[in-house]
C-alpha cells in the first residue's frame, strides 16, 4: 500500500493540485523540458564498491536533527544507496547551522567517501568546505535546499519554487475570503529554500486581487519545535487582528497547528502552508488547517541517491541534458537552474480532509 501510494503520487499530483484549488489554481504549470531523443542511462551494473572492494560510502547531512521531515528524506536515501550497493552515512547536526555543518563536511573529507548530499543551513557559508570536498574528488550535490552553484555539481529540487511559493498565497487568502493580516512562520533566516518560497510568496501578493491582504511580519522558527511554538505565540500578542498564518517549513506549521488549537483560535486565525501529513493529519481534520502542500520526502531522498551515483559512477558529470536512471522514479534529466542546475522531482500536492487519511500512514 504504501509503495503503491508513493507511486501514485506524482501520477495525480498535477491533477489534484489543479483541481483542488478552487478558483486559485496555480498560476501556471511548471515547464517541462521537451522529450529528447537520446535515452536516460543505466546506472552501471557493478556495485559500488572501492578498489579495495569496500562498499562506498555516500554521505547526506540534513538542516538538523529531530526533524522527522529529514528523517523521511535521509530514510528515501538509505534506500536508494542500499538499492545500489553502497553504503550511507546519514548525518544531522543538533542546531541547524552553516558551521555544524562545515565540520561534518570536514570529517567526511577526511573519511574519503564517494559523495556528499547537504540540505544547506545556508546558501554561500558552506562554499570553502564543499570546495575541498569536490577538490578530493568528492561528488557533491545539494537537495532540498540549495547551496550555490559553485558549491555543487546539482541541485535535487523537490518541485518548482514559484509554484510552491505562489500557491501558499493562493491559499492563506481563499482561507481568509481575500481580507485580511497575514504572517509567514519559516524555519531558519538562512534557508535558501524557504527564503526563496517568501519571494515567490511577495510576489504573488503584488497582484491586485491581493490588495485587502497585508503580510505583517515573517517570523523564524529555525525548525526547531519550542522557537516555533513561541514564535507563533508572539505573532497573535503583536498582531490581534491576525488571520492566517502561512509556514513553508514541517516544522513550523505543526508548531501553528497546535498553538491554534490550544488557544481555541480555530476559525480565526487560519494555518496552511507546507506540512507532514503524519504530523498534520490531526490539524487537518480539525479544521485549523484546512488544506496544505507537500512533496514526498522519501522520493526527496531516494532521487537524491541515486544522482549521488550517477555522479560517482559518471554517468551524468550535473550539466544540461545529463540522463540517468533513478531507480523507481524511472528516467530523470538534469535542467538548468540559475546560474547553477538541478533535478526536479515533480510538483506540490495538495492535502485536505478528503486525502490525508491515506496519507499520514505514508510520510
Ligand atoms: C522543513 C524543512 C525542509 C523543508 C520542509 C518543507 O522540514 O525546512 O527543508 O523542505 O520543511
Amino acid at each position: 500500500m504504501k509503495r503503491v501510494l508513493a507511486g501514485l503520487l506524482s501520477s495525480v499530483m498535477i491533477m489534484s493540485l489543479l483541481a483542488g484549488c478552487g478558483g486559485s489554481a496555480p498560476q501556471e504549470p511548471a515547464k517541462q523540458e521537451p522529450a529528447k531523443q537520446e535515452a536516460a542511462k543505466e546506472p552501471a551494473k557493478e556495485p559500488a564498491k572501492t578498489t579495495d572492494g569496500a562498499k562506498k560510502k555516500y554521505a547526506f547531512i540534513f538542516k538538523n536533527a529531530g526533524n522527522p521531515y529529514g528523517e523521511k528524506q535521509m530514510e528515501g536515501f538509505k534506500t536508494a544507496i542500499e538499492e545500489l550497493g553502497g553504503e550511507a552515512i546519514l548525518k544531522a547536526p543538533d542546531q541547524p547551522t552553516a558551521e555544524a555543518q562545515i565540520q561534518m563536511i570536514e570529517e567526511l573529507i577526511a573519511q574519503k567517501v564517494a559523495a556528499i548530499a547537504i540540505t544547506g543551513n545556508d546558501p554561500d557559508a558552506l562554499q570553502p568546505a564543499l570546495k575541498k570536498a569536490m577538490d578530493a574528488g568528492i561528488k557533491v550535490l545539494s537537495a532540498d535546499s540549495a547551496v550555490n552553484a559553485q558549491s555543487r555539481m546539482v541541485h535535487v529540487n523537490q518541485a518548482d519554487p514559484e509554484r510552491i511559493g505562489r500557491v501558499e498565497v493562493q491559499a492563506a487568502a481563499e482561507m481568509i475570503g481575500g481580507k485580511g493580516e497575514i504572517a509567514v512562520l519559516s524555519a531558519t533566516s538562512q534557508a535558501t529554500n524557504q527564503n526563496t518560497w517568501i519571494e515567490w510568496m511577495k510576489k504573488e501578493l503584488e497582484d491586485p486581487k491581493y490588495k485587502d491582504v497585508k503580510l505583517v511580519k515573517v517570523a523564524y522558527g529555525d525548525d526547531l519545535r519550542d522557537k516555533s511554538v513561541s514564535e507563533t505565540e508572539a505573532l497573535l500578542k503583536s498582531f490581534p487582528n491576525l488571520k492566517a498564518i502561512i509556514a513553508p517549513t514541517t516544522v513550523g506549521i505543526a508548531a501553528a497547528g497546535k498553538v491554534i488549537t490550544d488557544k481555541n483560535l480555530k476559525g480565526k486565525v487560519m494555518v496552511t502552508g507546507l506540512g507532514l501529513p503524519s504530523e498534520m493529519a490531526e490539524y487537518i481534520e480539525s479544521g485549523v488547517c484546512p488544506w496544505m502542500y507537500l512533496w514526498n520526502p522519501i522520493d526527496v531522498g531516494y532521487l537524491t541517491g541515486y544522482a549521488a551515483d550517477a555522479l560517482v559512477k559518471g554517468t551524468i558529470s550535473g550539466k544540461v541534458g545529463d540522463k540517468f536512471k533513478a531507480g523507481r522514479l524511472g528516467d530523470k534529466e538534469v535542467v538548468k537552474d540559475g546560474d547553477g542546475t538541478q533535478i526536479m522531482l515533480g510538483d506540490p500536492f495538495k492535502f485536505d480532509a478528503k486525502n490525508i487519511g491515506e496519507w499520514k500512514k505514508v510520510y
